[in-house]
């Protein structure tokens, strides 16, 4: 296991670099853009692949690393179904659970110190972003923020982990940087509250300024999607309308590149094949399953995804492999779905 939290100093936010093993894949969870390079040093030196990058809300304080990241490595992005972002490539909601090779992090809604906020469990730790802080819970006053869904995520979810649960929160202050469950309940001041109504009126004393940053970073992390105008220029596009006529045709092969739990909750495209995204540079070498599905057939490869970020960037991926036909559709499952598409379930 590879387990690292790094810090960044400015905002006081820790970043959280996941891997089952040396040479494997990779999860990073709440980077920030200053530390990019910082980040990708260390997966470089420690052989991973990056594939996913998580932010566990929209941050206020920092810009998040989530854009950069993907540009850079073609890792997905993720947030939570709430989360307003322009584009992200994968969302999720409670019970889902986030996994990359040999790791697997349980999904838990915990809103209250944004409406959009997220913690990931992993056997005996829990990222609990700012939610639940070491002695301290993330404020409430801004972002759709509610005291009250925030001792609801506490008491009614994170603090009904086992108490030698591990946590890891996505600030300190003070520098802390880790506790436990069992810790916080018994000294963690903001707990100690008798009822919901003593924590809403603990929580609307706080008189915190707005973090320094704020007005730069919010509306900078709510614009982080790819750019899927270049792809769509150079022909390697279809609008789902466009797609929609190709559903049958025996030239075109509509290749799904979501995970099994987003094709569970959303459905798939009628005779569209399953070839997720973290296999896709296997797949579409000389010899991998899209490749020689393009070179012995003929067809045409038509990606699709959540939101058109995985499939923009597997249209670039194999354009480059020389599969010269592949293109995708615009703006995924979300454009399909408004465009009245045929599902099945
Ligand atoms: N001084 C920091 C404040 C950051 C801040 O307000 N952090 C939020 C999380 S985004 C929080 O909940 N802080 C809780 C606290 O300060 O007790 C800044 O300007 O960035
Ligand atoms: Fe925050």
């Amino acid at each position: 296991m590879i387990f690292r939290q790094l810090f960044d100093s400015i905002s006081g936010t820790y970043s959280y670099l996941l891997a089952s093993r040396r040479g494997g894949e990779a999860l990073i969870i709440d980077p920030v853009l200053e530390k990019v390079d910082r980040y990708l040093q260390l997966v470089k030196e420690l052989d991973l692949k990056l594939v996913k990058a998580v932010d566990t809300h929209i941050h206020a304080d920092h810009v998040t690393g989530l854009g950069a990241l993907r540009d850079r490595t073609h890792c997905i992005t993720v947030m939570g179904e709430q989360a307003r972002v322009d584009v992200v490539s994968m969302r999720v909601v409670e019970g889902d659970k986030l996994t990359i090779e040999g790791v697997a992090l349980d999904v838990l809604y915990t809103p209250g110190h944004t409406d959009d906020s997220y913690s990931f469990l992993m056997q005996d730790r829990v990222f609990t972003g700012d939610t639940l802080l070491i002695r301290g819970t993330g404020r409430t006053d801004f972002q759709n923020g509610s005291a009250r869904a925030q001792y609801q995520s506490l008491f009614g979810k994170l603090l009904k982990l086992p108490d030698e649960t591990l946590v890891y929160p996505a600030h300190d202050y003070k520098g802390d940087t880790v506790s436990t469950i069992g810790e916080e309940k018994a000294f963690n001041p903001r707990l100690q509250v008798k009822s919901v109504d003593e924590y809403v009126d603990l929580m609307s004393k706080l008189n915190l300024p707005n973090p320094k940053m704020m007005d730069v970073a919010v509306p900078a992390n709510m614009r982080q999607g790819l750019p899927q105008d270049e792809i769509a220029r150079r022909g390697w596009a279809l609008t789902a309308t466009q797609a929609m006529a190709q559903i049958g045709d025996p030239n075109v092969a509509l290749i799904d590149l979501r995970e099994h739990s987003e094709r569970e909750r959303h459905g798939v495209i009628p005779g569209s094949l399953n070839a997720p995204y973290p296999d896709l540079a296997m797949n579409i070498r000389p010899g991998g399953v899209l490749y020689e599905l393009a070179c012995s057939t003929g067809k045409r490869l038509v990606f699709y995804c959540a939101f058109g970020e995985r499939s923009a960037m597997a249209v670039q991926a194999a354009q480059d492999a020389g599969l010269t036909t592949a293109c995708h559709i615009h703006g995924g499952m979300d454009a399909w779905r408004k465009a009245h598409g045929p599902l099945v379930h």
